[in-house]
């Protein structure tokens, strides 16, 4: 098995602990503290479910004895996908209690991205939940099973057919829990994805419980905070800026909204008292939209976090007039570094800035194309470097010498420019991929699928800007033989068993890619110029 590495050099580790910010903290043990202080406390609020911290330690210690006694060892992945439910706490805790290494997905991952992850984690085992949302993730189980038959252990949440019942683990006192070592890779999440199939980033109990508990600081947290998880909980930025994390370090209570649409969010503000939640920008222009004719009572709102993709300031300047509390803009990623606008900033700096680095040892650079640094207020490409920002992705050689440079900075891809008090501000990318409702897709990734169609001769997808979803997908497509119809092409995306947020929203079909007098073009070169078109014409 490939071991699971995190390559921070010594020199650097050592003064992250040196300046405190590595404490050897590790997620287990941070639970069974919290379970001893806040016992009685509610720490979990899910569907008709209250769970207190000392609920959650129990069930996730009768996970951990369930996994152990599965044959699993210290080490092992495990692909987990499951929606926003009270047991994704039990499974991940449980998992990281038995020293297993969850490897997380979303719900909306089908069949070539969970075998992705199975692959590339070499995954031991894969945790799901019976059905969500309409869809039956057995029959999911069933097809993965199909093409990966060494794949043995299949855990389901609910009614688990031919496959391992969650509900049949029992605690076994027998079992001696050993603790994490802190500087281990405690889990594995997932890329953005900006070439091909997502990369699996390692994290690991230091860098990461630091990364949260100094949000937990920023952001005010207390045992009287409760924080709604409105988008899926597998998501980066619901797990720690600060997101559930950082209200379990602060004693908190985290409620779980199936649903992020203000029909079911606003109901649950309103019975749990929810002081702080996050949005990427799409939902939180339908939260605003909602708002004003709402009945339901959102004054317990204190922080509304908006992250994942540029909020812009028109929409930004309109959260604390509708809904009464303060913006709090985020721009972070899974790889590490996260940039959040303080609450008591100025509101000019709240709207029009993406924030500053959590840390002062956050090293940021913004870069010209050939590596040199721009004058100060100019934009440029970020790159960055810092106590909880990784310095290699998992099992991915390609991607590691394209992603980092030489000294250890890893290269975000995002284009942006400093103010002078030092926070920043996206201005865009360099790399290809679409972000759309913060989700982001890779355009080779779904050209590649294109291609697979027999009448596709060729296709070059692009992010086209929309103003509901920032932006949306299209796929520019030359046809060959029989020219296929846009919905037969959509409906094709849809059997090759990828998530269906990547299936393009657009699809125009045109005779010939425009080339230069060399003949070729860099499909960079080609993606620009087809968007610049299509806006052209618009
Ligand atoms: C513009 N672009 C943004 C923002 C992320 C907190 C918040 C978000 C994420 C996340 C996260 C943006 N304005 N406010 O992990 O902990 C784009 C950038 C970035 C990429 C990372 C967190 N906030 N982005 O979105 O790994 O392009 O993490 O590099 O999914 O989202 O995406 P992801």
């Amino acid at each position: 098995m490939i071991p699971l590495e995190a390559n921070f050099p010594t020199d650097f580790a050592a003064r992250y602990r040196e300046k405190g910010y590595w404490r050897g903290e590790t997620f287990s043990a941070l639970l069974r503290e919290r379970a001893e202080r806040f016992g009685s406390r509610t720490a979990l609020v899910g569907g008709d479910q209250r769970w207190t911290y000392a609920d959650l330690l129990d069930k996730a210690e009768v996970a951990a004895c369930g996994f152990l006694k599965l044959g699993l060892k210290p080490g092992d992945r495990v692909v987990v996908q499951l929606p926003n439910i009270p047991e994704f706490f039990s499974v991940v805790f449980g998992l990281f209690i038995a020293r297993l290494v969850p490897v997380y997905a979303l719900p909306a991952h089908r069949q070539t991205e969970i075998v992705h992850f199975l692959q590339k984690s070499e995954a031991a085992a894969y945790v799901t939940a019976a059905t969500h949302d309409g869809f039956d993730y057995r029959d999911l189980a069933r097809s993965i099973k199909l093409e990966r038959p060494e794949l043995e252990r299949v855990i389901i949440i609910g009614e688990a057919q031919e496959f391992i019942s969650f509900a049949s683990f029992e605690r076994d006192q027998a079992i001696v829990f050993e603790p994490a070592d802190p500087s281990s890779v405690a889990f594995l999440q997932i890329s953005g994805g900006s070439t091909g199939l997502s990369k699996l980033i390692p994290r690991t109990h230091d860098d990461y419980i630091y990364s949260f508990r100094a949000s937990a600081e920023i952001c005010q947290l207390t045992e009287e905070s409760a924080y709604l998880v409105a988008l899926p909980a597998a998501h980066n930025f619901p797990m720690s800026s600060p997101g559930y994390f950082g209200v379990f370090y602060a004693g908190g209570t985290v409620v779980l909204a199936p649903s992020p649409s203000p029909e079911t969010a606003f109901p649950l503000i309103e019975r749990e008292k929810v002081t702080i939640t996050g949005l990427v920008p799409p939902l939180a222009l339908l939260w605003l939209q909602a708002a004003p004719s709402s009945k339901h009572d959102l004054s317990s709102l204190q922080v509304l976090q908006v992250g994942g993709a540029k909020f812009m300031p028109e929409s930004a300047k309109r959260v604390r007039p509708t809904l009464g509390c303060t913006l709090q803009q985020v721009f972070g990623m899974a790889e590490g570094l996260v940039n959040y606008t303080r609450l008591d900033d100025p509101e000019e700096i709240i709207v029009e800035t993406q924030g500053r680095p959590i840390s002062p040892d956050d090293e940021i650079l913004i870069v010209d194309d050939q590596g040199n640094p721009v004058a100060e207020g100019e934009a440029g490409n970020l790159l960055t470097r810092g106590p909880y920002t990784i310095r290699n992705y998992h099992n991915d050689p390609g991607a590691n010498s394209r992603s980092f440079t030489q000294d250890g900075f890893y290269k975000t891809g995002d284009i942006v420019k400093r103010t002078p008090e030092g926070y920043l501000v996206v201005q865009g990318r360099a790399t290809d991929h679409i972000n759309r409702a913060g989700e982001k897709i890779s355009a080779d990734e779904v050209e590649d699928h294109l291609l697979a169609h027999p009448n596709v001769f060729d296709a070059a997808v692009v992010s086209i800007p929309d103003p509901f979803l920032g932006e949306r997908i299209c796929a520019f497509v030359i046809p060959q033989g029989e020219k296929p119809k846009g919905p037969a092409l959509k409906a094709f995306m849809r059997t090759r068993r990828v998530a269906d947020f990547k299936v393009p929203d657009q699809i125009v079909f045109v005779d010939a890619f425009e080339l230069t007098a060399v003949g070729k073009v860099s499909r960079k070169e080609l993606r620009a110029r087809l968007r610049a078109q299509f806006l052209g014409d618009e």
